[in-house]
């Protein structure tokens, strides 16, 4: 695990991915290899940032390592069941972030899910309309800093506005995970991917639309 934290701290791509697809070969999970290997990089990345010696293009090298390691973690993207429902997944306007969402992409449809990914820097309008378009069974905001927060809590009442009341809202991110459901004014504050997977097979439980 640590030389593929190392890998995706030097943002090499080749090496992170055949340091993922070697603690595949030696039998450790998909789960353990993100919350170990990827977010472990990603939080010393984060302490860089609070120490001030932010460095976008090192940033950006470990973001492309990771989308590497998880291109080859989850090669089709496709799903391995039939299909469970429509999930909307978004971030919202302000917040470039999308490798956590592209995560939650990646596994919501492996595990069964369509997922229409309405991307970075949406338009909250433009989620809500999709939800309704798509018939959704779930809406997802990645929220990575705190400016979003205003527009998170809005989602329930747009969707409620939109006549789309029985769609559950959940959320995810550094920023959106410190800050609890009853606050945002959604359903449930995943702390991984994984954890909202959980959330979504507990509260639509093999809807298949
Ligand atoms: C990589 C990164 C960037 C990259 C983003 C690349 C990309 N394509 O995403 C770049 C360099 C572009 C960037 C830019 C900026 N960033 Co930045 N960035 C980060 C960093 C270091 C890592 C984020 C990350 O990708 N983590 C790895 C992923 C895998 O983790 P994750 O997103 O949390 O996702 C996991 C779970 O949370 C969950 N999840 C995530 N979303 C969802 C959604 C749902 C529905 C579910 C179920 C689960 C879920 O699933 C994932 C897997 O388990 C964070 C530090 C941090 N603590 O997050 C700062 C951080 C988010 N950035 C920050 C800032 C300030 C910025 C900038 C404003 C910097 C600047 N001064 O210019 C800019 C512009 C931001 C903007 N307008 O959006 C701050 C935000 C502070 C705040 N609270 O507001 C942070 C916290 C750094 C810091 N400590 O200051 N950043």
């Amino acid at each position: 695990m640590r030389r593929l934290v190392m890998a995706l701290l030097d943002g090499d791509q080749a090496e992170a991915v055949g340091a993922a697809l070697a603690l595949r070969a030696a039998g450790i999970d998909n789960g353990r290899i993100i919350a170990d290997g990827i977010e472990a990089a990603m939080g010393h990345l984060n302490a860089k940032c609070t120490l001030q010696q932010f460095n976008l293009l090192e940033i950006m090298l470990c973001g492309r390592a990771v989308t590497a390691v998880m291109k080859a973690l989850f090669p089709a993207e496709a799903p391995l069941v039939p299909t469970q429902g429509t999930v909307v997944l978004a971030a919202l306007e302000g917040d470039v972030h999308d490798l956590g969402k592209n995560i939650v992409r990646m596994i919501l449809t492996v595990e069964g899910y369509r997922v229409v990914d309405c991307g970075k820097d949406c338009l909250l309008d433009h989620v809500i309309e999709t939800v309704g378009r798509e018939d959704a069974i779930m809406v997802g905001i990645s929220g990575l800093i705190s400016t979003v927060v205003p527009q998170v809590r809005r989602v329930r009442g747009m969707l409620d506005t939109a006549g789309l009341s029985a769609v559950q809202v959940m959320t995810g991110g550094a920023a959106l995970k410190q800050v609890s459901a009853a606050s945002l004014n959604v359903d449930f504050v995943a702390q991984t991917a994984f954890d909202g997977l959980h959330y979504l097979r507990a509260a639509a439980p093999g809807v298949g639309r």
